[in-house]
């Protein structure tokens, strides 16, 4: 039987029940022993197992890609002393893959500096949009529904609102419209999802390829989609549609001078015919 692990290619493979893969640098959990609650060790697994009520199913594995991370507007003449960003702050299923089957809710800790700064979402999309003129670190945790059998996930998002001297330099200082992203790929793994969950959720989206014995799931697309980038592509839109009719304003001024000077310069000549 193939294992998950040839899902995908780079896993790490732990003994937990949740494991997460990173593909960043700064990941902290790599390779750590806990389950999703991030300081339940596997002692716990055991008694877990003999639930009976919902036991686990001990030789499946489930991968769920997600994405996490944050975007940042820079508000250009909307700027003031305080609000010089508005950002937003995601977790999402990879290629829009709908996460409601397993997550209950997402909350983001924002610093203490934001009115209630720790915001729950139990719908997707799972994001935070807020404005601000400092960047920090927001805590994010990710619960599951109790049938899934984990409790919940712990990562973290550097909110970042400026970009680097690097970043300048290879694409330019930043603009109202070109959002600063910092995206992270991730994929939890669920070591022996319990046996519920499995029926409901996942055995229908399993799939072995014949050849290569690679796992995969199929999923479904989440049709709740970004609230922000929506109101963003407004704003752009906007922005553009101001820029035309500000091009159109400009041509008119110069057509309207140009006349006036064609005028002038007529009756000039006028003037010299009447001499
Ligand atoms: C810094 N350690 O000093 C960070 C803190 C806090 C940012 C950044 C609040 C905006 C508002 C806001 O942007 N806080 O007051 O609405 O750079």
């Amino acid at each position: 039987m193939a294992e998950a692990g040839n899902a995908n290619d780079d896993k790490t493979t732990t003994n937990t029940n949740v494991a997460h893969h990173h593909h960043h640098a700064s990941s902290s959990h790599h390779n750590s022993t806990h389950t999703g609650l991030g300081t339940t060790t596997q002692t716990t697994t055991p008694t877990s197992e003999g639930n009976t009520t919902n036991p686990r199913k001990v030789d499946e594995e489930y991968v769920l890609p997600i994405s996490y991370g944050s975007c940042a507007y820079w508000l250009g003449k909307k700027a003031d002393e305080y609000h010089s960003h508005e950002w937003t702050v995601f977790v999402r299923g990879q290629n829009n893959r709908d996460l409601r089957d397993a997550i209950e809710s997402v909350t983001f800790q924002l610093h203490p500096s934001f009115a209630e700064p720790k915001r729950v979402l139990t719908e997707p999309p799972y994001e935070v949009t807020e404005t601000g003129w400092g960047e920090f670190e927001i805590g994010i945790e990710i619960r599951f529904h109790p049938e899934v059998g984990e409790d919940k996930e712990k990562l973290t998002a550097n909110l970042k609102l400026f970009p680097d001297a690097d970043e300048i330099a290879k694409s330019g200082p930043q603009t109202t419209k070109k959002p600063l992203v910092v995206e992270h790929r991730e994929e939890l793994i669920f070591h022996k999802p319990r046996k519920t969950f499995w029926e409901k959720a996942i055995k229908k989206r399993k799939t072995i390829d014949e050849e290569t014995g690679k796992v995969s799931f199929a999923y479904d697309e989440c049709e709740v989609k970004s609230k922000h980038e929506a109101l963003w592509k407004q704003r752009e839109a906007k922005m553009r549609d101001d820029e035309e009719l500000m091009k159109l304003w400009c041509a008119q001024k110069v057509t309207e001078e140009r006349c006036r000077v064609l005028k002038a310069q007529l009756m000039v000549l006028e003037g010299q015919l009447l001499d």
